[in-house]
């Protein structure tokens, strides 16, 4: 066995010690003007000490609108000194959510990643390739210092430029890449077009996550790349990356419980479900002191696997996300909400009311196509003026969600007209 002490501990003490973190949670959570308020609401005492799983369910949730509201400091527990990176993923507006560290928060996150990498069979040997963005965006930064900590020899290759990765994972020997599962499958279709040979590199596995994806998925691209695929699940409210991982058995990913208390709840009655059922997951942060965030609901739709794994460890496993309760979507691994397409739309002038948005697979990448009509008042022959028009919506859109979607502008009255509740989103992945 080579993992810690704490990934085996029996299931009474890694309880106890979530409650005795737990205390810490509330300590931090009090210090932050948003908390402070909310629980107060909620009729929690500074001194509220929750002993029993039952009195953990008087805490309130937090939803992700919670964090918006409370941006751009609302939810900071430590003074300015004390920060040292802050990230931040697109909400429902414009308005992002901001989650702070401290270096303690780094290194309690990083320390999170190296045992997932571990779990997963990644030594000090390795050659780790990330080819997630490096940003604001998580998935970069977020693997990155728990694949150093582990000692393998870490390419920060970002996302992107295919031709250059092929370059560097030869010429490096890479063992191990880190990408959205979309990109790994874009990457063989690239190297068939280009007639780059499997025997040409050196891969042997692939951490894949920050988008929906099947376990055929799974199966496609280790057949295609000859690789052994592991799925990583987070976001970025707890941390990004490294919530959850599968270990070598893929039998469910294992959520770590010293760092995060994890429910499964109806969404709709907002009760908590039995080990098993499907419901939303709701994560409650034990570590974090510059952003605590108390029973967060996730919205990704999941079951927990409370059977002993294979490996060894503890920590109770979540199986395959299924879906979200909300109207997120993932494109190409960024999070987009249709209703920041819809603001551009709206406030752009010359646009009329109706537009549909369509997601599909464009070989291995998905596609984003926005189709508006045109207001009545702003229609015209033109070509010049309608190009000039599909431009300006195309960087507008952007600028707004940081892809680069097809626009087409329509006639009025092309279309679909809907009576009831509009279907707005066309979804073919
Ligand atoms: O996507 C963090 C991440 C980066 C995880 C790289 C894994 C690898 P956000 O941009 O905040 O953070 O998006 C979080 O992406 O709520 C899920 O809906 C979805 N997601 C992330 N990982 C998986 C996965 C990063 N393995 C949102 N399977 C989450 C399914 C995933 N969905």
């Amino acid at each position: 066995m080579s993992f810690s002490k704490v990934e085996a501990l029996a299931r009474g003490e890694l309880e106890s010690l979530q409650f005795d973190r737990l205390g810490f949670t509330l300590e931090q959570a009090f210090k932050t003007p948003f908390y402070r308020g909310r629980l107060k609401e909620a009729g929690i005492g500074e001194d509220f000490r929750p002993g029993s799983w039952e009195e953990f369910q008087r805490l309130p949730f937090t939803v992700k609108d919670d964090l918006r509201a409370a941006y751009p400091v609302g939810l900071l527990a430590e003074p300015h000194e004390k920060i040292v990176r802050l990230h931040a993923s697109s909400g429902t507006t414009g308005i992002p959510t901001v989650i702070y560290h401290t270096k303690d928060d780094l290194s309690s996150w990083a320390g999170l990643v190296r045992r997932s990498l571990c779990a997963a069979g990644a030594g000090e040997s390795d050659v780790f390739q990330n080819m997630m963005t490096y940003g604001l965006f998580t998935g970069g930064f977020g693997l990155h210092y728990g694949a150093e900590e582990l000692g393998m020899l870490v390419i920060p290759t970002g996302a992107g430029n295919t031709m250059r990765q092929f370059r560097m994972m030869r010429d490096f020997k890479t063992t191990i890449v880190h990408a959205t599962p979309s990109y790994l499958l874009h990457i063989h279709e690239k190297m068939r077009e280009e007639g780059i040979g499997r025997e040409e590199l050196f891969l042997r596995k692939a951490i894949v996550g920050g988008e929906p994806h099947s376990e055929d998925t799974r199966r496609k691209i280790e057949e295609l790349l000859k690789i052994d695929v592991y799925n990583c699940y987070g976001l970025s409210e707890l941390n990004g990356p490294g919530v959850a991982f599968e270990c070598v058995h893929k039998a469910g990913m294992h959520l770590w419980e010293d760092a995060y208390i994890m429910e499964i709840i109806d969404p709709d009655t907002l009760l908590p479900l039995p080990d098993g059922e499907t419901g939303e997951l709701v994560c409650t942060t034990l570590q974090r002191n510059a952003t605590p965030l108390i029973r967060y609901r996730t919205r990704d739709l999941t079951r927990i696997i409370a059977e002993p794994c294979a490996c060894g460890r503890t920590h109770r496993r979540i199986a395959r996300i299924m879906g979200r309760s909300d109207d997120m979507l993932i494109i190409n691994g960024v999070n987009v909400f249709p209703s920041q397409i819809e603001e551009v739309l709206m406030r752009s002038r010359g646009i009329g009311s109706n537009y549909q948005i369509i997601v599909e697979k464009a070989g291995a990448l998905d596609k984003l196509t926005v189709k508006t009509e045109i207001a009545s008042s702003a229609f015209s022959d033109d070509t010049r003026s309608m190009n000039a028009l599909t431009r300006y919506i195309k960087e507008a859109l952007k600028a707004s969600i940081s892809i680069n979607p097809a626009v087409e502008l329509h006639e009025p009255g092309i279309l679909p007209v809907w009576e009831g509740k509009a279907t707005r989103v066309i979804d073919t992945r």
